[in-house]
């Protein structure tokens, strides 16, 4: 069997490649550990920031894909006094509001069954064949048997703990990693935000509230790297929601799921090896404080389709072979916004093993953001992804 593009991987990184791809006419396959129900039930970010939507205008799938806008305010709390930080407005779009689960579903339905696209669900062990002097190949295996396919190129997509990186030969990569040692308990809630996203810092650990959709949120506490489930009851749960942000009024609804992330930044460079071309998670990882995760996923996979299509259809390879160079910038910008926001709105990490005085300037860094207009407009471009 034979394609152009074997993309492993049916995330938002390879539904995106994979429907850019089949849009332009280039033939692709997408491989798929998991089910489609299991895909389609995945829920984390909530936003498609500006340059996504520019991005999808630009190549016409914004109609199809995307849902309606986002508010365009953040209200930062200290200590429960809220300041409501106002984007600053340009001539550019604003993001919309799409959950990740929302635009992966639009992605399946337009890719799959408008455009007839082939995404392969619930294949096992994919072997990816990249060596010099060798064709290059993916070979997998499923109910009916092992398969292999022939193709030009190869798409990375599949998460962070995808395989498509270890097929990469040691020596090759370098790991660039930062820890921030606490985790959040992300929860998503049955019930919807009462007016603007919340990004609150108190003394007791940070807290944030950000919407999904009209009758749904999702909470963020800060927690214990070793913290698990059995630490976090209900009870426990909405008593901090109700302390950090210093309101006696929220009431307990139903937790719909909980879930514990450990803050971290990862990236590997270079994003290639040979026809092996790595995007989103598997490439790297930025905490969610800056909600920049999918959407640089989404960078990614515009800037390869871009390159795949130079190289196939007029056989020019230079945006293919400076993909990792274009993408890498982009990524550091924003690794920088993530540690920015992350220390910022967790007071600069552990007031008890740094002393107050990080917690301070934290806090002061926070004022900036109101207090100067030259920061103000530099946030609100890092928010809407326009740097
Ligand atoms: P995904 O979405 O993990 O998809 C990878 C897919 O690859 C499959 N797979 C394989 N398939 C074939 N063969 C293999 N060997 C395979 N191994 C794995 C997997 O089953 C899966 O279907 O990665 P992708 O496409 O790179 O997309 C990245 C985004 O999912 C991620 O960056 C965001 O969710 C990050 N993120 C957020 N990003 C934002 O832009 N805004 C947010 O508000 C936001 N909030 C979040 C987040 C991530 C979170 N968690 C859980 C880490 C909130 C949370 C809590």
């Amino acid at each position: 069997e034979k394609t152009t593009v074997a993309i492993i991987g049916a995330g938002v990184a390879g539904l995106t490649l994979a429907t850019l791809l089949q849009k332009s006419g280039i033939a692709c396959i997408v491989l798929e550990t998991q089910s489609r129900s299991t895909v389609e039930t995945l829920q984390r970010a909530g936003v498609v920031e500006a340059r996504g939507v520019e991005m999808f205008e630009r190549w016409g799938l914004a109609e199809d894909l995307l849902a309606g806008s986002i508010a365009q305010t953040i209200d930062y709390r200290v200590n429960g006094k809220s300041r409501i930080f106002k984007l600053t407005k340009d001539s550019r779009n604003s993001g919309r509001f799409c959950t990740q689960q929302m635009l992966v579903n639009n992605l399946l339905k337009t890719l799959i069954d408008k455009m007839c696209g082939d995404v392969r669900f619930e294949v096992q062990n994919v072997i990816i064949q990249n060596k010099q002097n060798e064709p290059t190949k993916v070979i997998y295996y499923d109910k009916a048997g092992t398969h292999e396919i022939d193709c030009k190129y190869i798409a990375g997509c599949d998460g962070s703990r995808g395989t498509s990186r270890s097929s990469i030969p040691n020596g090759i990569l370098t790991k660039y990693s930062y820890e921030f040692g606490y985790s959040w308990l992300a929860a998503h809630v049955e019930s919807p935000l009462k007016e603007h996203p919340i990004m609150a810092v108190s003394d007791y650990g940070f807290v944030g509230q950000l919407p999904r959709g009209p009758h749904r949120s999702r909470y963020y506490l800060q927690c214990e790297l070793s913290d698990g489930p059995q630490d976090w009851t209900d009870e426990r749960f909405w008593n901090e929601v109700r302390l950090r942000l210093n309101d006696s009024t929220i009431s307990d609804v139903t937790i719909i799921d909980k879930q514990f992330v450990p803050l971290r930044s990862v990236v590997f460079s270079p994003m290639q090896y040979r026809n092996l071309f790595l995007a989103g998670d598997v490439a790297h990882l930025v905490p969610p404080t800056s909600a920049k995760g999918m959407n640089l996923a989404l960078y990614d996979v515009d800037i390869l389709a871009q390159a795949f299509l130079s190289a196939v259809n007029y056989n020019d390879l230079k945006a293919l072979n400076e993909y990792s160079d274009t993408c890498l910038p982009h990524i550091w910008t924003y690794q920088d916004f993530a540690i920015s926001m992350t220390n910022l709105m967790h007071d600069a990490g552990n007031p008890e093993q740094h002393g107050k005085f990080r917690q301070m300037t934290a806090r002061a860094q926070l004022d900036t953001l109101f207090n100067s207009p030259a920061a103000t407009q530099l946030h609100s471009e890092y928010q809407k992804g326009n740097i």
